[in-house]
């Protein structure tokens, strides 16, 4: 039976700003109070997975969610009607506000973690939803990300859905971003990686010093036994303390994976010899042949990678064996690290080809290619079982951006989140969306 690994990209949501929310991720943090282009950024992204139509992937499409959370200003002690919430919350707590408007769901590489069916257990895809737990304005996501993938993976013979962990920093998990499957054949039995920035309940693991380490081990042991994952299939690997510290916040800023290879950082692991052996040997016995290749620090320095996010890449297989890296265009712009994919790309080796898209709206914000992606392995009669909907095609690339053309602003500053009239904008272009994709209703103001 034929498999495949489908993007499913998420949607940039009509509130798309720069609040400045995520400490320890140096774009997040110095382009904070920019104006944002809500509708070149959703734009931007519709640009991306009409492109990988193009070329043959299946690509899919993940929907964003409604903004303000009203619900969760309200759950923090604002009352009154809605506009009320919003008035109250603009002028008591801006920096609320701004949280409850964040379109960070956009970033779907975090909104849970993937099992495809030839590594779990019971023989299902098994997801579940990231807590997101390290910071406020993601926190609030997973609710309705549960919902929107329980509409798009609705049916149970072949899917399986998780709720988000406890929702304590001791179980802090950011889903996929910190999560690769490495395989044969997308169909075969893998070996699934999971890494961690530090221990929750074992003080003999190194931690970072200045920023958050945003996933645990806990968390990750957890989803591997949500998922039935057995002890041959899953490698645990912690992420190096001085990298977070440098602004790597998740695993995906410094590595990807694809099929047999991981593509790397010299300094993104620590043990990273045995982790490797370790790689190998587990895939070696599921008939893979295991490489990776670790990008030397004197090429390309742990700065280089945070600022050009060439980790933050898609490494996609080719129908010639040969694979393809989606780059955003900041590694052009970066004379190392182009220089790098240069030689890289003549070298002979797995990588042959690098494909550059502008995805400066969502990149200022810390989100490049594999940020917006969330990787799901299916095979031929699971592909048959997920909503049509949400599967990309010529004429839902036309209607989404005529969608965007019609609903969104092309200006977003601070103040402007304070304006009521932005979150009926806002229900109107989601109600319109949800047709759109057939999701059914899966927002706060569809079921509520
Ligand atoms: O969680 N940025 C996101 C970026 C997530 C990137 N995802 C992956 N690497 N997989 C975050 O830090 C910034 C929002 C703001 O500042 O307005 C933000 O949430």
């Amino acid at each position: 039976m034929k498999s495949f690994e489908v993007n499913f990209d998420g949607l940039v949501g009509p509130t798309h700003n720069y609040g400045g929310l995520s400490f320890g991720n140096v774009a997040s943090q110095s382009n904070s109070q920019q104006a944002s282009n809500p509708k070149e950024a959703a734009l931007q992204g519709l640009e991306k997975m009409k492109a990988l139509m193009d070329m043959g992937f299946v690509q899919g499409v993940l929907a964003p969610q409604e903004r303000p959370d009203v619900a969760a200003l309200r759950s923090l002690g604002f009352s009154g009607t809605d506009a009320q919430v919003i008035e109250r919350a603009a002028k008591d707590a801006m920096p609320l506000l701004v949280a409850s408007c964040s379109a960070s769901s956009m970033w779907v590489a975090n909104a849970a973690t993937v099992s495809p069916s030839a590594d779990t257990a019971d023989g299902r895809v098994h997801f579940t939803a990231a807590n997101l737990n390290c910071k406020f304005h993601r926190s609030i996501e997973h609710p309705t990300t549960s919902r929107v993938l329980g509409a798009m993976f609705a049916d149970q013979q072949h899917f399986a859905h998780h709720a988000a962990l406890p929702a304590v920093a001791q179980f802090g998990d950011e889903g996929a971003a910190n999560h690769t499957r490495f395989c044969r054949d997308y169909g075969e039995a893998g070996v699934e990686f999971f890494v961690y920035g530090r221990s929750a309940f074992d003080s003999r693991y190194p931690a970072p010093q200045k920023y958050p380490a945003r996933q645990t081990l806990e968390a990750s042991q957890s989803v591997a036994r949500l998922h039935g994952l057995s002890e041959e299939g899953v490698v645990f690997a912690q992420q190096n303390p001085s990298v977070i510290d440098q602004g790597v916040f998740h695993n995906d800023v410094i590595a990807v994976g694809n099929g047999e290879l991981l593509f790397h950082h010299q300094d993104a692991f620590l043990n990273t010899e045995a982790m490797l052996d370790e790689l190998r040997r587990k895939l070696a016995a599921r008939g893979a042949k295991f490489e990776s290749i670790s990008v030397p620090r004197d090429q390309v320095t742990v700065d280089d990678a945070v600022r050009s996010y060439l980790f933050n890449s898609q490494l996609l297989s080719l129908a010639d064996g040969s694979m393809l890296l989606i780059v955003p265009e900041e590694c052009r712009a970066n004379p190392r690290v182009w220089s790098y994919l240069q030689g890289l790309t003549s070298a002979g080796g797995p990588i042959r080809e690098v494909k550059v898209f502008d995805l400066k709206q969502s990149m200022q914000n810390g989100g490049g290619p594999a940020c917006l992606r969330l990787r799901v392995a299916l095979n031929e009669t699971e592909l048959a079982a997920v909503n049509p909907g949400v599967i990309m095609s010529a004429p839902l690339y036309d209607t989404l951006t005529g969608w965007v053309n019609k609903h969104y602003r092309d200006a977003l500053r601070e103040s402007d989140l304070a304006d009521p009239q932005l979150l009926l904008e806002c229900r109107t272009a989601l109600d319109e969306l949800t047709q759109i994709l057939k999701l059914g209703s899966v927002y706060p103001f569809q079921i509520n």
